[in-house]
């Protein structure tokens, strides 16, 4: 599709003139998407249209608190135009949204650089932190006040994409626009959502983390850490899906380590794969040897086999990608 590239004034004289507005968000909801859908409705709401989020998924519970307090029933009017908000990829709205609403989408507002034009008109810029962070630009050019519900959405979103303003994708520009809306809403308890985000974890997934820890793997002399995280583990502190989340993270803790793998067992014989660089692998690289891709630091792909067949296909390939660096 050609897709028509918009800066952000172009984009908001769109929005002041569209109605009645689906927001799509993408499956497996994360900070990001959760708040930039729920901030951007309410935008919305005070211009005084009508604007719901629709999700594949429900929305897990840990980013429950960016639902506004009165929401509209999903199908309380049918949709006008349909915006997409941090969604890189239609198959990325899930199967259910995809299908309804994939080829129909007017807007995408995004920050992945791997977007692939789906939508009619886009708004994107792959050197922000988060869409949230394009959102807090967008609002400058609308006819609205950040209000501290906006606030809690918008900086969740930051924060949480740029795992608590750690990542290569942290810019002057974000911590510009995280210090504004200190500014402008400055009772929003901050450091009770870092906390939340990234302190705070369920009885189960601690105690799984203490396991996959016990049985952390070191490979190809400390450089990659492997962990493995099986249905049985999962079964034994019922921990689903959405409280894994961050999990990836774990192996690069240990000093030396270059790789992180984190295998995670779908049904039997299959693993979805993370892995993650701590500074200078290119694991899209590798995962991409594999029929996966991502990001430079964060990529991910699906390795069949048994267990020890995995292992071996995935430090077969680390360590052919150690020898690049
Ligand atoms: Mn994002």
């Amino acid at each position: 599709m050609q897709v028509q590239q918009w800066n952000l004034k172009e984009t908001a004289q769109w929005l002041k003139q569209c109605e009645d507005a689906y927001i799509l968000i993408h499956q497996s909801p994360d900070g990001d998407c959760v708040g930039a859908g729920y901030a951007l409705a309410e935008m919305l709401h005070q211009m005084g249209k009508r604007a719901s989020v629709h999700c594949n998924d429900p929305i897990p519970k840990r980013y429950q608190f960016m639902l506004p307090q009165a929401q509209e029933p999903e199908e309380s009017f049918a949709p006008k135009c349909i915006i997409a908000v941090d969604v890189a990829d239609p198959k990325l709205l899930g199967s259910r949204i995809q299908a309804q609403f994939g080829e129909k989408v007017d807007l995408c507002i995004d920050h992945h650089i791997s977007n692939v034009a789906y939508s009619q008109y886009r708004l994107l810029n792959g050197a922000a932190s988060a869409t949230c962070e394009i959102l807090y630009a967008l609002a400058q050019y609308l006819p609205v006040t950040i209000t501290d519900f906006m606030a809690t959405c918008l900086y969740t979103g930051i924060a949480t994409d740029t795992g608590c303003f750690q990542y290569d994708n942290v810019s002057a520009e974000t911590h510009r626009t995280v210090a504004a809306l200190m500014d402008l809403c400055p009772d929003v308890r901050y450091s009770q959502i870092n906390r939340r985000m990234f302190a705070v974890k369920s009885f189960g997934r601690l105690q799984l983390e203490q396991l996959l820890i016990d049985h952390m793997e070191q490979y190809l002399g400390g450089k990659c850490i492997l962990i493995c995280v099986t249905q049985e583990f999962l079964r034994k502190f019922q921990v689903d899906e959405a409280e894994l989340e961050g999990i990836a993270g774990l192996p690069l803790q240990v000093e030396g380590a270059e790789v992180g793998i984190t295998m995670k067992e779908k049904e039997s014989g299959k693993f979805r794969v993370s892995m993650r660089s701590a500074d200078r692998v290119n694991v899209s690289a590798i995962c991409q040897t594999l029929g996966g891709g991502g990001h430079v630091k964060a990529a991910g792909c699906l390795v069949t086999g048994t267990a020890a067949e995995a292992r071996q296909k995935l430090l077969k390939a680390v360590s052919e990608g150690l020898e690049q660096v």
